[in-house]
């Protein structure tokens, strides 16, 4: 099983983005340092553009094929690894500055797209490990949700298993090592498929 990790660029005011440090350790560790359950993984970087960075993830899909794809981006507010269960066909102008209007990501299109991943099963596995984890409902409506939807738009009608984890900031309630070890869980519980 191939299964690739997505995280974003630094944006706004936040200097250091959890998740991008996440693929690049994933490209950094080899199977020795984790456990990746027999799962060829492989991290990509994305820009934070609306567009832009499903583009940069399409293109990685296109080279690597994967059966799975784990999209994960920062959510400064939150305080625990949050599986999104629903990606919306919806885009606002941001609070950092970006001139975006609002409005449909892909007019004409369905107005929420779910999550493929098995969020029960993933987070019976990670809370059963002590990870602060948790279920959102909205990965928001900027890039996140963006590449989100676009994603789930993308694989629709195939077999490939995709999905978004917002991670909290780095830091007391969450360390780079314990991000890891989820990303790890999450691929052990889609390689033996709960
Ligand atoms: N978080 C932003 C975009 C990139 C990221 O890491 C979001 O939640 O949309």
């Amino acid at each position: 099983m191939r299964v690739l990790i997505s995280g974003f660029d630094e944006f706004g005011e936040h200097s250091v983005n959890p998740s991008r440090l996440l693929a690049e350790q994933v490209n950094a560790c080899s199977s020795h340092d984790v456990e990746w359950f027999g799962a060829d993984v492989r991290g990509v970087v994305l820009p934070v553009e609306f567009d832009f960075g499903f583009q940069r993830l399409l293109k990685e899909i296109n080279f690597f094929r994967p059966d799975a794809v784990l999209s994960f981006g920062l959510a400064a507010s939150r305080r625990t690894i949050d599986l999104e269960r629903f990606a919306v066909n919806w885009r606002e102008s941001s609070s950092m500055g970006s001139s975006v209007v609002a409005g449909e990501l892909l007019p004409g299109e369905a107005l929420a797209l779910a999550s493929t991943l098995p969020i029960e099963s993933i987070l019976d596995r990670a809370k059963g490990a002590g990870l602060p984890m948790g279920v959102s409902h909205s990965a928001g409506t900027y890039v996140c949700n963006d590449v989100f939807y676009r994603m789930q738009r993308y694989f629709l009608r195939s077999c490939v298993r995709s999905g978004f984890i917002h991670v909290p900031p780095i830091g007391t309630d969450c360390t780079l090592d314990q991000l890891v070890q989820f990303a790890s869980l999450a691929i052990g519980v889609l390689v033996r498929g709960r």
